[in-house]
């Protein structure tokens, strides 16, 4: 059994309260039970965590180093502007999951560049909170 840390950006925290018709009418609360359910199903457990700031997210992934085997994250608009949480990533040594809800490409052009993307063991977007249970499922097969 290892650890899977999946790790929620800015203003997920909303999901489910704002803009159903981009990303769906699930909850963050949804999408732990998503994955922890998806992480026992395939003999894992999950740690799950939010933050709406930068150097929290940057503190998790790296404590991640220490207890983890791999990483979901939806770094939410940090994709499109963190050097920071690359960098951090980067220092990972295991598979790592970038998912987005939303098919970030055939939206505006500034979502289309992902900093994380380059350093990504596999990216996801557009599949709404499947794709975190797709993210896991990819992840898992590697350890
Ligand atoms: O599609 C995704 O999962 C995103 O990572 C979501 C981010 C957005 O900045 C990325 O470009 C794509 C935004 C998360 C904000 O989520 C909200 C949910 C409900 C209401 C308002 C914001």
């Amino acid at each position: 059994m290892a650890t899977i840390t999946i790790l929620n950006g800015p203003n997920l925290n909303l999901l489910g309260k704002r803009e159903p018709e981009i990303y769906g009418h699930a909850t963050l609360a949804d999408v732990e039970a998503l994955c922890r359910d998806k992480c026992s199903a395939l003999g894992h457990e999950a740690a799950f965590f939010q933050s709406n700031a930068e150097h929290e997210l940057i503190d998790a992934i790296h404590a991640a180093r220490e207890t983890s085997a791999a990483i979901v994250i939806n770094p939410g608009a940090f994709t499109h502007t963190s050097i920071a949480l690359r960098d951090a990533l980067s220092a990972f040594d295991g598979p790592i999951a970038e998912v987005h809800i939303s098919n970030v490409h055939a939206r505006e052009e500034f979502r289309h560049k992902s900093y994380i993307s380059g350093i990504a063991t596999a990216v996801i977007c557009g599949a709404g909170i499947a794709g975190y249970g797709f993210g896991i499922e990819t992840v898992a097969a590697k350890l």
